[in-house]
């Protein structure tokens, strides 16, 4: 299954310079790191990242060109504060190496990071970053470590609504910019929904001027969605789109008469082919979910249609065949489906086709590994959500939920666990939006990131994690992003 954007296997190695800070310091959990006590100055006017001699990439590679100017500053907050003795004077590369299996070179003053994919070069290069502290003085070290790392998971998303909540571009970059700190690769778009249809379409611009909260400040223009993807590309992170159909559409039928169902006391809805050309990527999201049978069933013209397509009074049938439409309409296309599982259990219900590909996103609470299980069963991949829903209400603190979360712990084959392609962390927008999202997601979605990322055992263990993820909320902070506290207690750099 050749996942474009996917090459995240970041097969690097960072020799370097970390005792305990290493450990304490990355966040997610790398699966092989070792470090001493050796500690290693870094002098911000004499630091440079730079292209390994025999990397596939080379100055020019606009993206990572990009990405060390960005890491830089990350690394450096506040490079003009620090104190530079002789002993900073000495200069230190970072050597950046792309199409490279696994492998190690170490010197005194350079590091080396290698990856088969510029992906990978951006995972590593957030490791790297996360590896340099500062001393009291401001003064920047890095200790001697090593790292062998690739996620667990080739899915990490986040999801975000905007329809419940408009919210702006800028929230929206920021969070991807967060996102590339705990490592997520894609931005899960539920663009549009019931309350409103922010999304401007070229085809169809009727949709937002009418069923947006407000046309003109309340929408995404085609550039605002061509910056999203850029921004989100710039950073490893892929932007699945959604368009939720046939249930929570209400707000579409504003700009776009004869579309909804008209509820007798709400016809015929067609995949948009705009769609695939903005988005670019080769997912898009289906929806399917929590349709209102009801309203189909006061109708007589759905009803009627059903007579003739043989289906009696079978509503899941009457579903099951749109949702097949759309998806061919889909793999036309060239793209994959991916569908909540309301469409899975419709199809199982009634015996529809087999060769029916869609990756089915299980969100249902209760017993979801009994989903998985199920689904994997009958060989169709898995994104697993169910279990990160941050929007609910509760502290800060419950990340521990989310971080106790054991994806595979489910009877099945190798085959069905590697139908398991990863999970995402679902931030609905009823009580979200721009004042509040970023206390709400960070650091909790962190604590989902290193369930996808790392090792299951070396991170089984909430004690261990609690300290990790106290730290890595106060890079958070130093990086700008309102993360919310988890327990009593201070950053040395507190949110300005
Ligand atoms: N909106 C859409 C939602 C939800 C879903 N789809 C949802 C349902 C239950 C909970 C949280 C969110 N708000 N379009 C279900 C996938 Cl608890």
């Amino acid at each position: 299954m050749p996942v474009r954007g996917d090459g995240l296997r970041f097969c690097g190695l960072i020799i370097f310079y970390a005792g305990l800070n290493a450990v304490k310091g990355v966040w997610p959990l790398p699966h092989a790191l070792t470090s001493s006590v050796e500690q290693y100055p870094l002098n911000p006017q004499t630091f440079a990242f730079d292209y390994g001699k025999h990397s596939a990439t080379q100055q020019g590679c606009s993206l990572l060109d990009a990405a060390f100017r960005r890491y830089f500053s990350l690394i450096f907050p506040d490079y003009t504060a620090g104190r530079w003795t002789e002993e900073f004077l000495k200069s230190s590369k970072i050597y950046c190496s792309v199409g490279f299996p696994d492998n190690l070179s170490v010197s005194a003053g350079q590091a080396s990071l290698n990856a088969a994919t510029v992906w990978g070069i951006l995972r590593g290069l957030e490791t790297f970053s996360q590896l340099v502290y500062q001393d009291d003085l401001g003064s920047y070290f890095v200790n001697e470590t090593f790292i062998e790392d690739f996620p667990r998971f080739q899915f990490r998303g986040v999801l975000l609504d905007t329809s419940r909540h408009y919210l702006p571009v800028h929230a929206i970059l920021k969070t991807l910019d967060a996102m590339s700190y705990s490592k997520f690769n894609v931005f899960h778009w539920h663009i549009v929904d019931d309350p409103s249809f922010p999304y401007q379409s070229r085809s169809f611009p009727e949709l937002s001027k009418k069923g947006a909260f407000h046309p003109a400040t309340h929408v995404y223009t085609q550039s605002d969605v061509r910056r999203v993807i850029s921004y989100a590309r710039m950073r490893g992170i892929r932007v699945l789109p959604e368009f939720d159909s046939p249930g929570h559409t209400g707000s579409w039928g504003k700009g776009q008469s004869d579309l909804l169902t008209p509820c007798y006391k709400g016809g015929a809805p067609s995949g948009t082919f705009e769609v695939t050309s903005v988005f670019p990527d080769s997912y898009i999201h289906l929806g399917g979910d929590e349709v209102d049978f009801s309203c189909w069933r006061s109708n007589p013209h759905v009803r009627a249609f059903m007579q003739k397509m043989g289906f009696g009074g079978d509503f899941p049938k009457l579903e099951a065949f749109y949702i097949e439409n759309i998806v061919n309409i889909t793999s036309a296309n060239n793209k994959t489906s991916i569908v909540w599982q309301d469409v899975f259990d419709y199809h199982e219900r009634v015996g529809a086709h087999q060769d029916f590909t869609v990756l089915v996103e299980v969100w249902k609470h209760g017993c979801y590994l009994c989903k998985v299980r199920q689904v994997t069963k009958a060989g169709l991949r898995v994104i697993l959500a169910s279990p990160w829903y941050l929007d609910l209400p509760g502290p800060t603190h419950n990340w521990a939920r989310y971080y106790t979360v054991w994806p595979l712990a489910f009877p099945g084959s190798e085959k069905q666990k590697r139908l398991v392609i990863g999970g995402e962390v679902c931030m609905w927008g009823e009580y979200v939006d721009a004042t509040n999202l970023f206390p709400k997601l960070w650091p909790r979605a962190s604590a989902a990131a290193e369930r996808l990322w790392s090792d299951e055992k070396q991170t089984s263990s909430v004690e261990k994690a609690f300290p990790r993820l106290e730290d890595f909320r106060c890079k958070l902070l130093r990086r700008g992003i309102q993360a919310g506290p988890l327990n009593v207690g201070h950053c040395k750099h507190e949110y300005q």
